[in-house]
C-alpha cells in the first residue's frame, strides 16, 4: 500500500476518474510504489502537479475504423492514439491489433512507454495506440484494407517529429508497410514516421530482433552482477512464439542455453532437446500457423493445450514474452518450487504485481518489463536516427549500440535501486531511473 500522503492522493484521484481501467490502474500503482523514497525527498514535485500531470495523458483519440472483408461485409473496429508524454522527445511507441484492446490497455502500455522509453538514455517521448482488429485468419488483402483505413484516420495525429509508431502484438513488417505505404500516399511525404520498416524502404537491420536480443542482453549482465553466472547451459522456458520470443530464443540459445518450452493463446510445446527455431520461424513467421504444428514436425516435442500451463515446465530462467498478466501469483509459486533462479520480462507487464513481489522475496533476480524490453523501443530510436541523417547502419553497428543500451540500463537501475535504499530492487530501480530524467524535463518546461 502507498503511504505517501501525496502519491496517495493522486493515486486515489486516477482511480476515480479512470473506473474500471485495471490494467492502468495496476500500471500506475507500480510507478507509484517504487517512487515513494524519492517523492519523500522531492517536495518540488507536489509544488508543479509533476505526479497528477503525468498520469493524465496529454492527448487520447479514438477514431472509428471502417473496412470491407473478402466477401464485401462491412466491419467496424475501435482505434486508439494515446500520446502520453513528450516531454524528453517526440512520442513514440508501438501499435498493437488484438480483440482486447480497450482503453485501458492502450493506456496501460503508454504510461509504461514513458519510463521505458526514458531508460533508452534517447530522446523519446511516451505513446501507444492500437485497435480491436483481430488479423487472425484474415487474408493479407484484409489485413491491407483494415491498416489503410486505419492510417486514413491515424495520419493527421503522427508525424517523424511529432509521433512515430511501430509495432507491438498483432502488428509486425507487413502491417507497418501497408501503414507506412498509405501514410506516404496520404501526406505525398516519405519520412520515417515509422519504425520497423522493411529494410528496402527506410528500416534498420536489427529492429526485428532487437527486443529479444536486449532482453538476452539484460539478463545475461543480470545474472553475471548480480548472481556470479551466465545464460550458458541454463534451461529456459519462454512463453509465447511470436517477435519477442522469437529472438529472445535465438539470442539465449546462441549464448548456450537450452529452451524447452514455447507457447501461443492456444498452449505450448515441450521439447527437452531444445526447442528447434527454424521450425518455429517457418511456422509463425512464414505460415501464420499455430505452436501445435511444432508437436507434429518435431519427433520427441509434445503439445499442451491451454498456454497457462507453460509456468510448470522446470526451468532456471523464465522469460515471459506474450502479454499482460500472463504469469500470476500460482506460476510464480510453481517456479520458485522448480527452482527458477532469474525471470526476465519481455513483455509488457506479463507478471501480476502479485507474482513479481513473490519473485523478489524468493529471492528470484527479477528484471522488470520497462528495463529488460526496452531494445526494441531502443532500436527504432536507432532508426529514427539513420532516417534522419539518411544513413543505414550495419547489423554489428547497430546490434553493438543496442547492447550498449541494455547494458547502461541495468546499471542505471541498479543505482538508483541501491540509492532508494533498495538494492537489487531493479522494478524500483528502472521506475525512478526511467522517472527522474522526465521530471526534470516537466520542471525545466513550464505548466502544460
Ligand atoms: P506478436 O504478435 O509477435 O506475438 C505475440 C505472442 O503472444 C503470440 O505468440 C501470441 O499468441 C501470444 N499472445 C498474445 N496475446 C495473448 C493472450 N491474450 N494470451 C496468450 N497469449 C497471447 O507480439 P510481440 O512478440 O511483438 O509482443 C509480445 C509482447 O512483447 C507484448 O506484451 C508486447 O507489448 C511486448 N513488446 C513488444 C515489443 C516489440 O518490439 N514487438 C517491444 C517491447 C515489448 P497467438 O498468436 O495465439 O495470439
Ligand atoms: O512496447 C514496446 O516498447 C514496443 N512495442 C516497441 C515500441 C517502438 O516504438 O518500437
Amino acid at each position: 500500500m502507498l503511504r505517501n500522503r501525496y502519491l496517495k492522493e493522486v493515486y486515489q484521484g486516477t482511480a476515480e476518474r479512470n473506473r474500471g481501467e485495471t490494467e492502468f490502474l495496476q500500471a500506475v500503482l507500480e510507478v507509484f510504489l517504487s517512487l515513494e523514497p524519492y517523492v519523500e525527498r522531492h517536495p518540488e514535485l507536489e509544488a508543479h502537479g509533476i505526479m497528477e500531470r503525468l498520469v493524465e495523458p496529454e492527448r487520447m483519440v479514438t477514431f472509428r475504423v471502417t473496412w470491407e472483408d473478402d466477401r464485401g461485409r462491412v466491419h467496424v473496429n475501435r482505434g486508439y492514439r494515446v500520446q502520453f508524454s513528450s516531454a524528453i522527445g517526440p512520442y513514440k511507441g508501438g501499435l498493437r491489433f488484438h480483440p482486447s484492446v480497450n482503453a485501458s490497455i492502450i493506456k496501460f502500455l503508454g504510461f509504461e512507454q514513458i519510463f521505458k522509453n526514458s531508460l533508452t538514455s534517447l530522446s523519446l517521448g511516451g505513446a501507444k495506440g492500437g485497435a480491436d482488429f483481430d488479423p487472425k485468419g484474415r487474408s493479407d488483402g484484409e489485413v491491407m484494407r483494415f491498416c489503410k483505413a486505419f492510417m486514413t484516420e491515424l495520419h493527421r495525429h503522427i508525424g517523424a517529429n511529432c509521433d512515430v509508431p511501430a509495432g507491438d502484438i498483432g502488428v509486425g513488417g507487413r502491417e507497418i508497410g501497408y501503414l507506412f505505404g498509405q501514410y506516404k500516399r496520404l501526406c505525398n511525404n516519405f519520412t520515417g514516421v515509422l519504425t520497423g520498416k522493411g529494410l528496402h524502404y527506410g528500416g534498420s537491420l536489427t529492429r526485428k530482433e532487437a527486443t529479444g536480443y536486449g532482453l538476452i542482453y539484460f539478463v545475461e549482465e543480470m545474472l553475471r552482477c548480480l548472481g556470479h553466472e551466465t545464460v550458458f547451459g541454463k534451461t529456459l522456458v519462454v512463453s509465447g512464439s511470436g517477435n519477442v520470443a522469437i529472438y529472445a530464443v535465438e539470442k539465449a540459445t546462441r549464448l548456450g542455453g537450452r529452451v524447452v518450452a514455447m507457447s501461443d493463446s492456444g498452449g505450448y510445446i515441450l521439447d527437452e532437446n531444445g526447442i528447434q527455431l527454424d521450425v518455429v520461424k517457418a511456422i509463425k513467421e512464414e505460415e501464420r500457423g499455430r505452436i501445435s504444428d511444432y508437436a507434429r514436425r518435431v519427433p520427441g516435442s509434445r503439445y499442451v493445450e491451454g498456454c497457462r500451463g507453460i509456468w510448470s515446465v522446470p526451468c532456471a530462467i523464465a522469460l515471459p514474452c506474450a502479454t499482460q498478466n500472463e504469469l500470476d501469483l500460482a506460476a510464480a509459486r510453481t517456479l520458485v518450487d522448480n527452482g527458477v533462479i532469474a525471470v526476465g520480462e519481455g513483455a509488457n507487464m506479463p507478471c501480476t504485481a502479485e507474482a513479481a513481489a513473490y519473485f523478489q522475496e524468493h529471492r528470484v533476480l527479477f528484471a522488470p518489463a520497462k528495463a529488460a524490453n526496452a531494445g526494441g523501443v531502443a532500436a527504432s530510436g536507432l532508426e529514427m536516427s539513420q532516417n534522419a541523417m539518411r544513413a543505414s547502419w550495419s547489423f554489428e553497428q547497430v546490434e553493438e549500440k543496442l547492447r550498449d543500451i541494455m547494458v547502461h540500463i541495468f546499471q542505471i537501475s541498479q543505482e538508483a535501486a541501491a540509492g532508494c535504499g533498495r538494492p537489487g530492487d531493479l522494478i524500483t530501480g528502472a521506475n525512478v531511473a526511467g522517472f527522474v530524467k522526465v521530471a526534470e524535463a516537466m520542471l525545466s518546461e513550464g505548466l502544460y
